[in-house]
């Protein structure tokens, strides 16, 4: 069978938001074969939602020889209530119907057709015989690949609706859901890779030298305006605990042994610090130093004398401490390569005992120097 489609005219009624077409046939065909019929050409059926409707349609169908044409509400039974395709809609106006009708002839008229002939009855209603032959009176929705930007567009009997992807808003799905600006991490920086903060962006967190990610090292802005996971944090880097020191003992700047915790020793009376008297955190987790030893003096000299030729010298030394041990010196002892020197310090004076060695000549030539400074 061939039909002849005839396009009347876009319409959107300024009173309503409606924006769709109306269509008819030039045809007639029972009321099944106009319903697939719309439904192949257009959208569907057309459905009437109110009287404004109703007269504006009327007012752009024909008046042809036959000015009969199917509408989409029928009912299955005589004592069922009228049902508009599309939404189920029960819409009736109190005017709808033409003079004696629905009259439900022989009990078997469940289709509803609208005259648009001149006079009374143009623009009311008649139930009809399913089977008889009317024109199609269809609508068009609106939707296109440009109507709804990042979602599918559903056409509603007199609307179109954007049905948005997930991470997207606005009546065209025009917008991105946005996440709220990430509180700037302690110790480190965020890199997003977008401009703006939407969904999808992912930002990563970058730490500063001596900082360690603590957890997931990127959020990414989620559908839902959140961010995925808990807020980014830089740890400090913790350096290995630090032993109790034999003989002495040590406190640290920040109570914790983390990057750029300094911790210094101290040895109990008595005791001499061996090596780098302070240590600190380093960005790789790394004290900076061996820390020191805390050794005797006695020890401390026996050590450093560790020849013959330096035992004299090493007794003077230790005699000179021991007979001022009673009075309170604090001692520091410097090493490197080419020479050893014990610092004797006393609240009233400095006494400097500098004692060097070439390494080559070593233990032979062995200098002394005593310096004595009020
Ligand atoms: C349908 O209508 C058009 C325009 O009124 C007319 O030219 C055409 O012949 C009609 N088609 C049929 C099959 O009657
Ligand atoms: C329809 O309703 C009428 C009364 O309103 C009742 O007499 C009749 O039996 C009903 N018919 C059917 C098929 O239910
Ligand atoms: C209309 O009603 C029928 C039958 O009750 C139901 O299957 C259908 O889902 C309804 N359609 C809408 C759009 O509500
Ligand atoms: C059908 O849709 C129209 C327009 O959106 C609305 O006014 C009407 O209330 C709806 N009817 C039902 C039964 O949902
Ligand atoms: C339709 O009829 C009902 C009852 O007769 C009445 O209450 C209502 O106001 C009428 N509506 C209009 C638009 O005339
Ligand atoms: C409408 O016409 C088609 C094709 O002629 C037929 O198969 C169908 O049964 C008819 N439907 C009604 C309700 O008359
Ligand atoms: C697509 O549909 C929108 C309304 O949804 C309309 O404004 C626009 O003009 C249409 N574009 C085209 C190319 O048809
Ligand atoms: C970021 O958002 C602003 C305002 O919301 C907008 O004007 C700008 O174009 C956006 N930039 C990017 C890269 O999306
Ligand atoms: C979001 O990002 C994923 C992975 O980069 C990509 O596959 C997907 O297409 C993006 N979705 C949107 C809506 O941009
Ligand atoms: C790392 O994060 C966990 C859980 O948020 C926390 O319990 C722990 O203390 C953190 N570690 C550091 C070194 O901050
Ligand atoms: C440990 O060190 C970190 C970084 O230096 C500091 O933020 C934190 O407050 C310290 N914790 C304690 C218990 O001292
Ligand atoms: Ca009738």
């Amino acid at each position: 069978m061939k039909w002849t489609l005839i396009l009347i005219f876009g319409s959107c009624l300024a009173e309503t938001t409606l924006c769709w077409t109306y269509h008819y046939s030039n045809e007639t065909m029972n009321w099944t074969q106009a319903r697939e019929w719309c439904q192949k050409y257009f959208t569907d059926m057309v459905v009437i939602q109110n009287q404004a409707e109703n007269d504006y349609l009327v007012s752009i169908l024909p008046q042809k020889n036959s000015p009969y044409f199917w509408i989409g509400i029928t009912r299955n039974h005589m004592n069922e209530s009228w049902i508009w395709i599309g939404n189920n809609s029960t819409w009736i106006g109190n005017n709808s119907w033409a003079p004696n009708e629905p009259n439900n002839v022989h009990a078997t008229e469940f289709c509803v057709e609208i005259y648009t002939n001149t006079g009374q009855n143009r623009g009311k209603w008649n139930d009809e015989k399913c089977n008889k032959l009317k024109h199609a009176a269809c609508f068009k929705t609106q939707c296109n690949e440009s109507s709804c930007e990042r979602g599918r567009c559903q056409e509603a009997i007199n609307s179109i609706t954007c049905l948005c992807e997930r991470g997207f808003k606005g009546d065209r799905c025009q917008t991105a859901v946005e996440c709220p600006p990430l509180p700037e991490p302690y110790n480190g920086y965020h890199s997003c890779l977008e401009g703006n903060q939407t969904f999808n962006t992912t930002c990563r967190l970058k730490c500063d030298p001596g900082f360690f990610i603590n957890g997931s090292s990127f959020v990414t802005c989620e559908d839902t305006g959140d961010w995925s996971g808990p807020r980014l944090t830089c740890a400090a880097v913790e350096c290995p605990p630090l032993p109790q020191t034999y003989n002495g003992y040590h406190s640290c700047s920040a109570g914790n042994q983390t990057f750029k915790t300094t911790c210094h020793f101290k040895c109990d009376p008595g005791f001499l610090v061996i090596g780098s008297p302070a240590v600190t955190c380093g960005e790789t987790g790394v004290w900076s130093g061996p820390r020191p030893i805390c050794t005797s003096y006695k020890q401390a000299l026996l050590a450093l004398a560790g020849c013959g030729a330096f035992s004299t010298f090493c007794c003077i030394c230790f005699c000179c401490i021991k007979h001022r041990q009673s009075q309170s010196f604090s001692t520091t002892l410097y090493r490197n390569k080419r020479f050893t020197a014990i610092l004797l310090q006393h609240p009233s004076k400095v006494i400097h005992f500098s004692v060097s060695h070439r390494k080559e000549t070593f233990p032979r030539k062995v200098s002394v120097e005593i310096i004595r400074l009020s």
